[in-house]
C-alpha cells in the first residue's frame, strides 16, 4: 500500500460547542479550542476535526449552514480560526473542517432567493417539485420525521429536505451548485486547514425522477433511504470534487459513508479512492431496527468483534477506514459496548485497546480519553436534539409509556456524547462560568480530566500510553501497515488479533467479560507492551486473563 502523510495519525473529534466556553456565555468556542492545544498535544493527537463552526440557527447544532464562508459569532471570528490553523500547526497538528454540503440552511441566501422565485435560478440549487393531487410529491421520510417534503407556503410546491424541514436539501445535478460547493472547499483549503470530515455525503445523490415507494410505517410514508439505494451514480460526483478540490491539495478526507455497497470499497478508499479513508460505522449500526431506537437490539461482545474483525477484512489490502467507537451522533461506546453493569475503568481500558490498535486511523470523540459515560437524564425536556425527540415520539406512538419512551431514548440520544466535557470537579465541570446551554453529567465531581490527570491508572493515563505505543518508533510500523489475523475466534467474549509486521509479532488480547479466562498462547511472549492491570499471570505457555483484562504482547 503506498504510504501517506495520514496513515500514521491519531485524530481527534472536537465538538466545539460543548468542549471549552471561554466568554460565560454557556456556549464552547473556538478560543476554548486554542486554549486546549496543548493539552491535546501531550495527549498525542496529530489530527482535530471540528465538527461544524459556520454561521447557523442551530435546528441541528450547526449542520444547517446559512453561510459558508464565516464563523458563527457564537463560536468567534474569522480571526480566531485563523489563530486556531496557526498554533495547530506550530504543535504539528492539522485543522480538519466539517463539509456539510448534502443541504445548507433554510436561512442561507440562496435558500430565501429560492423562496422568492421557486422556478428561477436559485430554485435549481434545490429540489423543488409540485405536489401530486394536493399532497407531497413522494412519500419519502426524513431521517428526522415526517415528510421529507416542505411545502412552499401556500403553493402546490414543495422542497426537499431528507434531515430537518430546516436543512434543504442542495441540488447535486446542477453543474453551477457543485461548482459553488468546489470553490467553497478550496477557499477553505487555501487557509490552511488539511483537509474535511465530510458530512452525509451518500445523500448527494437522488433517484430521479422522485416516485413513492411501498410504506414501511403506518404514517404511509418510506424510509428514504429506500429511495438513495435505488440510485447509482454518487461516485461520479464524488470523484468530480475529488479532482476539483481535495487532490490538487493532497488533503486529508474522511466520508461518513452509512451504505456504500459491496465491493465499491476500493472506490471510496482505495489508492485512487475518493476519499482518504471513511469511517467503520459497523459497529453503530449494528442492531438498529427500522421501527425505531425503540426496537434496537444490544451489541454483545461477540457481535461487537464480529463486526471490527469483518471490517478489517473488509479493507484488508484496499485502503484505511477510520475507527471509532462513538462520536456527536451516538451515545458513548463504553456505555453501548461494555454490557450493562460492567463498565469499569479497566473494561473502559480494554474497549480502548482493543479498537485503537486495529489497522486504520483511530479517532477519538472529545471525553472519551476520560471515559465519559451516558448521561442519566431525567426527564425528555432536558433534551435538546431533534432526532431524540423524534425517536421519543416514535417510542410513544408504538404502545411505550412514557417511562419506556425515555429509557430507550436514553440509551441512543445523541445528546449523551454532547453534554459539556468534564475538565474538573467545579461547578459545570469547569466547562463554563455561565450556565451551560445543555445539561453537565453529574458524575462530573467524581469523573474530570483535573483528578484523571493525577491519577496514574487513570483511563486518561492509559489513552496516553496507548497512543504513545501506536506512534512509538519501535512498534509503530507494525501497528499501521502490519498484517491483522483474528485469533482466539472460538472463545467467548474474548476478542483477540494479531499485528504482523516485518519481523514483530503483537497479541492483542481482551477479555470481554468479568469472569477470568484462560489461554493458551502459540509461543512464549518476549514482552509486555500494554496492559490495564499491574501483572499479567499465567506461566510462559498460557495466560490467566481476570475480568476485562487487556494485554498487549510482543510475542
Ligand atoms: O449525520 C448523518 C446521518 O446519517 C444521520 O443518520 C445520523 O447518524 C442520525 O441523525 C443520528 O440520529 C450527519 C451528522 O453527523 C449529523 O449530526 C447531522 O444531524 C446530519 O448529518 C445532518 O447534517
Ligand atoms: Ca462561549
Amino acid at each position: 500500500m503506498k504510504k501517506q502523510w495520514w496513515h500514521d495519525k491519531v485524530a481527534y473529534q472536537i465538538y466545539p460547542k460543548s468542549f471549552y466556553d471561554t466568554n460565560g456565555d454557556g456556549i464552547g468556542d473556538l478560543r476554548g479550542v486554542i486554549s486546549k492545544l496543548d493539552y491535546l498535544k501531550d495527549l498525542g493527537i496529530d489530527i482535530i476535526w471540528l465538527s461544524p463552526i459556520y454561521p447557523s440557527p442551530f435546528a441541528d447544532q450547526g449542520y444547517d449552514i446559512s453561510d459558508y464562508y464565516n464563523i458563527d459569532p457564537r463560536f468567534g471570528t474569522m480571526h480566531d480560526l485563523e489563530e486556531l490553523i496557526a498554533e495547530a500547526k506550530k504543535r504539528n497538528i492539522s485543522i480538519l473542517l466539517d463539509l456539510v454540503v448534502n443541504h445548507c440552511s433554510d436561512e442561507h441566501e440562496w435558500f430565501q432567493k429560492a423562496l422568492k422565485n421557486p422556478t428561477g435560478e436559485y430554485g435549481r440549487y434545490f429540489y423543488i417539485r409540485e405536489g401530486k393531487d394536493g399532497k407531497e410529491p413522494s412519500n419519502i421520510r426524513s431521517y428526522f420525521g415526517g415528510s421529507a417534503w416542505e411545502q412552499i407556503g401556500d403553493t402546490n410546491l414543495y422542497y426537499l429536505h431528507l434531515f430537518h424541514k430546516k436543512q434543504p436539501d442542495l441540488n447535486w445535478e446542477n453543474p453551477v451548485v457543485r461548482k459553488e460547493i468546489y470553490d467553497m472547499i478550496n477557499w477553505w483549503l487555501e487557509k490552511g486547514i488539511a483537509g474535511f470530515r465530510i458530512d452525509a455525503i451518500m445523500n448527494i445523490k437522488k433517484a430521479l425522477p422522485f416516485h413513492d415507494y411501498e410504506a414501511d410505517r403506518e404514517d404511509g410514508l418510506a424510509d428514504c433511504r429506500a429511495m438513495l439505494n435505488e440510485n447509482d451514480g454518487v461516485m461520479e460526483f464524488l470523484k468530480e470534487m475529488r479532482d476539483s478540490t481535495f487532490r490538487r491539495y493532497h488533503a486529508f478526507t474522511v466520508g461518513e459513508v452509512f451504505n456504500e455497497k459491496k465491493g465499491d470499497l476500493s472506490e471510496f478508499i482505495g489508492e485512487d479512492g475518493c476519499f482518504s479513508s471513511i469511517f467503520d460505522f459497523s459497529q453503530t449500526v449494528f442492531g438498529a431496527s427500522e421501527k425505531g431506537w425503540y426496537d434496537n437490539q444490544p451489541v454483545t461482545p461477540d457481535d461487537y468483534r464480529q463486526c471490527c474483525f469483518n471490517s478489517q477484512k473488509r479493507a484488508e489490502g484496499i485502503g484505511f477506514l477510520s475507527n471509532i467507537i462513538e462520536n456527536h451522533d451516538e451515545p458513548r461506546g463504553v456505555s453501548r459496548y461494555i454490557p450493562e453493569g460492567e463498565c469499569s475503568d479497566e473494561a473502559k481500558k480494554m474497549l480502548a485497546t482493543l479498537y485503537f490498535l486495529l489497522q486504520g486511523i483511530p479517532f477519538i470523540y472529545q471525553g472519551q480519553e476520560i471515559g465519559m459515560e451516558n448521561v442519566p437524564f431525567d426527564s425528555i425536556d432536558q433534551y435538546d436534539d431533534v432526532s431524540t425527540l423524534e425517536e421519543y415520539r416514535v417510542a410513544q406512538l408504538n404502545g411505550l409509556t412514557n417511562e419506556q419512551a425515555l429509557e430507550a431514548v436514553r440509551r441512543y440520544s445523541r445528546d449523551n456524547a454532547r453534554v459539556p466535557f468534564q475538565w474538573d470537579s467545579s461547578e459545570n465541570a469547569g466547562f463554563t462560568k455561565g450556565t451551560p446551554w445543555l445539561l453537565v453529567s453529574p458524575d462530573y465531581p467524581a469523573n474530570n480530566l483535573k483528578r484523571q490527570f493525577t491519577d496514574p491508572d487513570s483511563v486518561f493515563h492509559y489513552y496516553k500510553k496507548l497512543i504513545a505505543l501506536r506512534k512509538s518508533e519501535e512498534y509503530k510500523d507494525t501497528f499501521i501497515y502490519g498484517q491483522f489475523i483474528p485469533a482466539y475466534t472460538d472463545e467467548e467474549r474474548v476478542m483477540a488479533y494479531y499485528r504482523i509486521g516485518e519481523d514483530q509479532r503483537i497479541l492483542i488480547i481482551g477479555n470481554f467479560k468479568m469472569a477470568e479466562q484462560e489461554i493458551k498462547l502459540e509461543q512464549p511472549y518476549r514482552k509486555v507492551l500494554l496492559h490495564n492491570y499491574e501483572t499479567v499471570s499465567g506461566n510462559g505457555t498460557s495466560l490467566l486473563l481476570k475480568g476485562y483484562e487487556v494485554v498487549v504482547l510482543e510475542l
